[in-house]
């Protein structure tokens, strides 16, 4: 059952509606990045044709109008993910920067030698490089939630990996790589129960599931824009005032200063302390035109609507003999990311095939080195589902890996 007029949604993404090496675009490459409506589009054509100007500077009426536009826009998605306060919400580059943020921000203030940070083996390299760069400067130990053969976490020896050197759990709420969601919830509370801080890298759980960041009760949330109908370049960190309180900034410049003087400064409120220099004003304000779109079709819609998606697909990929699914089997547990492997074709060989059938799929270790790795591949083919794909997209990516089968037996 869809709960929205999928060709109506499909109507608003100007990409979506051309012809690659000849056929339709069928675009199943959304983990990587999603497609931009028009309405944020126009929203981005539109603070650059009229409003235009550097923020919290000029007293000038354009510069008067970007600032609000950029804290508007604050505002909408913090209220979004449900945090307490828009102070909490500090523009990043992204999921990565927001990551490397905490990682500089708070982790060489917050650990030393033989202090500990459990990771898992599902991260993507953006939740693993960053505590490799950190454990180098501080001498911290970096242990590891073992996945099991579906892709899900093993959590039944979590009790012995947390302890009270435990001082951070940084763990993704759903797998790029495997489509897994996690039960962060559960680990969260494990490691609060140990007084450990939890990061979570949400770059896909934003995108699928609802966000409450208060209910989930972590205490660090990382996100892009570019995944959720947003532009590249624009995401955010959301974090507890008080840890942002008590974080010295990452970053010195324009925008996060309060006075400066010869020998030191002093820094400028939450969340403004760690936006310095000229932010993405565009991108942040059509970032929060994606939020405004999101929320028009409702993200309970969104992740039914998904799921709906995701069961054919795997239904129609387990009538093919050869095929390789990874990730967990229940769709509970799933999100639209189907990692696969075909007989004996390479994953790059059955993207090239499907690109010149005009379908959008990934090959390669999806920056998830640990994934490959733990299951002996060196890499899998992807098609990941986002709002606007249909059971035709999915007929047409069984068509096409029927192509490659006949190629590769
Ligand atoms: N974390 C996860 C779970 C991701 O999937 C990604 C991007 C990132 C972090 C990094 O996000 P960024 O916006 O800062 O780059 N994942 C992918 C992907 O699966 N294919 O391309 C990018």
């Amino acid at each position: 059952m869809t709960l929205f007029d999928v060709q109506a949604v499909r109507d608003q993404f100007p990409a979506l509606n051309q012809q690659v090496h000849g056929r339709p675009l069928v675009y199943l490459d959304n983990a990587a990045t999603s497609q931009k409506p028009r309405a944020v589009l126009d929203v981005q054509e539109a603070y650059y044709t009229q409003d235009n100007a550097n923020v919290h500077r000029g007293i000038h009426e354009l510069s008067r109008r970007a600032t609000e536009a950029y804290e508007d826009a604050r505002i909408k998605v913090a209220r979004w993910i449900k945090a307490a306060d828009s102070a909490e919400l500090v523009w990043t580059r992204g999921t990565t920067e927001a990551i490397n943020l905490v990682a500089m921000g708070w982790g060489l203030d917050n650990i030393s030698e033989g202090d500990e940070i459990v990771l898992t083996e599902m991260e993507h390299h953006s939740n693993l490089v960053p505590w490799h760069l950190l454990s180098r400067r501080t001498g911290a130990v970096l242990r590891y939630i073992d996945l099991d053969d579906q892709g899900r976490l093993i959590l039944d020896n979590l009790d012995e990996l947390l302890t009270e050197r435990t001082k951070l759990v940084a763990c993704g709420h759903v797998s790029n790589a495997l489509g897994t969601i996690n039960p962060v919830e559960r680990i969260i509370e494990a490691a609060h129960a140990v007084g450990a801080l939890v990061l979570i890298d949400g770059a896909q759980g934003i995108v699928h599931l609802p966000v409450d960041v208060q209910a989930l009760g972590a205490d660090f949330y990382c996100f892009s824009g570019h995944k959720m109908c947003g532009p590249t370049g624009i995401g955010a960190l959301w974090a507890r005032r008080s840890i942002l309180e008590a974080m010295e900034p990452w970053q010195g410049g324009g925008e996060m200063i309060r006075f400066v003087h010869k020998d030191h400064s002093t820094w400028a409120e939450v969340p403004h302390k760690f936006e310095a220099g000229t932010p993405n004003i565009a991108g942040a304000v059509a970032m929060g035109a994606a939020v405004d779109f999101l929320s028009d079709l409702g993200m309970e819609a969104i992740a039914a609507h998904e799921r709906a998606i995701m069961e054919y697909a795997l239904a129609r990929v387990g009538e093919i003999a050869g095929i390789r699914v990874f990730g967990p089997e229940s769709l509970d547990e799933r999100s639209a990311v189907l990692s696969f492997l075909l007989g004996d074709a390479h994953p790059h060989d059955i993207s090239t095939i499907l690109d010149s059938e005009g379908i959008a799929v990934r090959a390669g270790h999806h920056c998830a080195q640990l994934v490959m790795k733990r299951y002996g591949v060196a890499a899998t083919a992807r098609a990941s589902f986002y709002l606007y794909n249909t059971t035709e997209d999915v007929d047409r990516f069984v068509d096409g890996l029927g192509i490659v089968k006949g190629i590769f037996g």
